[in-house]
């Protein structure tokens, strides 16, 4: 833009509108020139002084002129605003409401009325447009950075990279784009997920398994990173972490075998550990294969670790290294290192800023670590006021300009789309950046603690709060990517395994019943709610007829103790009533136990053994 143009082709209501309309996006040149001219009509070329003279003689001393123009910059200035601190206002906190917007986020700080919503401004390429009336600017900006993810990015000195960020992240307003498919395979993360932790939960009562719960979205995170590294071709995914979700991630992200899992509940103590508290299956490492929904694949490695917390951060980093270096991999960019964090442990420990320092190191490079923080708001017993002097546990980074994206644990779509653009931004620009995943602890530090006695309010807020796979299951059906469960298959024990593995395309909900007694009558009441009255409901079960649970789960039933229940009680599907508690040949268990799922899931197959199946008569 050097030469003005010949002429103006418009009649010039206001200068800003007329140069906009004239440049598009270069505008802010014309404004520049236009200035000058203003202070001194010969400060600028030949050429604009004839432009500028042309457009409108009497602007120099207009003052219409001049207050328009100042209203564009101060909105360009907003704009910048919501850039730079959009992330304070941001949905962020499954547990509470965002706080009131600061004054630098107000329009009206910028001499912006109301009135102004429909009127046109320059936008200087905000989510890749440049011009947008005052109401959408507000619209891309609220919907970009005040939803559920914050993003801090602004303080990147490099303009590509601040760039290339603003640029995904308005174009998208921070959401993924996501089909059916992608929607279902979220909800089965977070059930996955849920699951591995309730049967824990019931089957090894007061073991310490550092519950992942209130933050079960970080598998579907790294199930969309992952899934996103192997579509890339990467070869390996190299994850260091610490205590909490490990026993889960190694279910459901490693595909570590459960059966190895629960056999290390039940006894396999670490000789090392003081008093062979059982900590040693938080130590262990893994390796397995991770399979995107494409069917391509990359290994997953989760390294063992001491309970030192932070300390596998420079050992993950190592790993990869020599990897990397082994594979000849010089461009960083086929083996990705993942390191899992505590809040109170990233802000703490100082080996954190030490490893993040490593980073842009010649001899040490990674080629990016994606951080991610399981911020569960409190350490041990210690909530954030007092546990750190920084706005955000993830302030450390700022130190290598990685950018942070928080992003609401509850909104599992925002998580996956934060996984997507971590993995894109690592492996553009090699560079580590940071997901901090808000959520909440719905237990004690272990299991054996109980929260309320020194955090009594947040817990009444949790006891309160419904878990992630259950909301995001009510969105899906509200919106008609599924259909409500017609029907409820009510278990206990190892069975509902079988039953989740077989319930593929089956329209049954599975609600595990892992506390007989007390009966919890009301709770189970208040689960069935969900469910249409007329839907059918099963209570399976592996034993025989005349064992197991089946008789007193049915006389709860009819004498009242679940409320609402009228006293109809469910269905039996299961195996006939016997006098051993197993056949005594294994094909003949397999056979009935196949059985047994599919009658529970009412899927076709063959008739059932006599005397089995679903009781008909349980109804009264
Ligand atoms: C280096 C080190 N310091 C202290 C501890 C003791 N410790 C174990 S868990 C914990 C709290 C961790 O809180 P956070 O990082 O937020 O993780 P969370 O358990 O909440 O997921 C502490 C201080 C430790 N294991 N290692």
């Amino acid at each position: 833009m050097n030469d003005a143009p010949a002429t103006t082709n418009f009649s010039p209501s206001s200068p800003t509108q007329a140069l906009v309309r004239q440049f598009g996006g270069n505008a802010w040149l014309a404004m520049d020139l236009l200035d000058q001219y203003r202070r001194d009509p010969r400060s600028v070329p030949e050429s604009w002084l004839r432009y500028f003279q042309g457009l409108d003689l009497s602007l120099p001393g207009s003052q219409g002129g001049r207050a328009e123009l100042e209203q564009q910059a101060r909105l360009l200035q907003l704009i910048r605003a919501y850039r730079v601190r959009g992330h304070l206002v941001a949905d962020l906190d499954p547990l509470g409401a965002p706080g009131p917007a600061p004054e630098e986020l107000e329009p009206a700080s910028y001499g912006l009325t109301p009135q102004d919503h429909d009127r046109e401004f320059f936008t200087n390429g905000l989510a890749g447009k440049d011009r947008g009336t005052l109401g959408q600017i507000l619209e891309v900006l609220r919907q970009t950075y005040c939803r559920t993810v914050g993003a801090e990015y602004m303080f990147i000195q490099e303009f590509e990279r601040r760039e290339w960020l603003q640029a995904r992240m308005e174009a998208s307003r921070n959401r993924a784009a996501l089909d059916r498919e992608d929607r279902l395979r979220i909800l089965a993360k977070l059930v996955d997920a849920e699951g591995f932790e309730r049967y824990l939960h019931a089957r090894y009562i007061g073991h310490k398994r550092f519950s992942l719960e209130g933050a079960e979205a970080l598998i579907p995170l790294l199930d969309r990173m992952l899934s996103e590294a192997a579509q890339s071709g990467l070869e390996e995914a190299v994850l260091g972490m610490p205590h909490r979700g490990r026993l889960n991630v190694l279910a459901n992200t490693v595909g570590k075998p459960l059966s190895r899992i629960f056999a290390e509940f039940e006894g396999n103590l670490d000789p090392e550990t003081t008093q062979g508290s059982g900590d040693v299956k938080y130590h262990l490492g893994a390796a397995g294969t991770h399979r995107a929904p494409g069917g391509e694949t990359i290994t997953v490695t989760l390294a063992p670790n001491p309970s030192h917390l932070e300390a596998v951060n420079p050992v993950v980093e190592g790993l990869v290294r020599a990897r990397q270096d082994l594979r000849g991999d010089l461009e960083r960019a086929r083996t990705l290192p993942i390191l899992l964090h505590g809040d109170a442990a990233f802000a703490g420990e100082g080996v954190v800023a030490e490893t993040l320092n490593l980073a842009g190191l010649e001899g040490y490079t990674t080629g990016g670590t994606i951080h991610v923080v399981v911020n569960n708001q409190i350490g041990f017993t210690t909530l954030p006021q007092d546990a750190r002097s920084s706005t955000y546990c993830t302030d450390v980074a700022r130190m290598v300009q990685a950018p942070v994206l928080h992003v609401n644990g509850d909104d599992p779509e925002a998580v996956v789309h934060v996984a997507a653009l971590a993995f894109e931004y690592r492996q553009r620009f090699r560079r580590d950046v940071v997901i901090d995943l808000v959520c909440y602890r719905r237990w004690g530090h272990n299991e054996g603690d109980e929260p309320s006695y020194t955090q009594p309010l947040m817990y009444a807020k949790i006891h309160a709060h419904r878990p992630v796979a259950e909301s995001y299951g009510e969105t899906l059906v509200r919106e008609g990517v599924i259909r409500p469960p017609e029907r409820a298959a009510l278990v206990a024990g190892k069975l509902a395994y079988d039953l989740l593995d077989a319930r593929e395309g089956a329209e049954v909900a599975i609600l595990r019943l892992e506390q007989l007694h007390p009966f919890p009558g009301a709770e189970l009441a208040r689960a069935l709610q969900r469910f249409p009255a007329s839907a059918e409901r099963v209570w399976a079960q592996e034993e025989p007829r005349n064992q197991g649970a089946w008789e007193f789960v049915r006389g709860c039933f009819l004498d009242g103790k679940v409320p609402g229940s009228a006293g109809r009680a469910p269905a039996y599907a299961g195996r006939a009533a016997a006098a051993a508690t197993a056949t005594g040949s294994h094909k003949a268990h397999l056979q009935e136990q196949a059985d047994v799922v599919r009658q529970a899931l009412a899927l076709p197959g063959p008739t059932r053994p006599k005397g089995g199946g679903k009781d008909p008569g349980a109804t009264v």
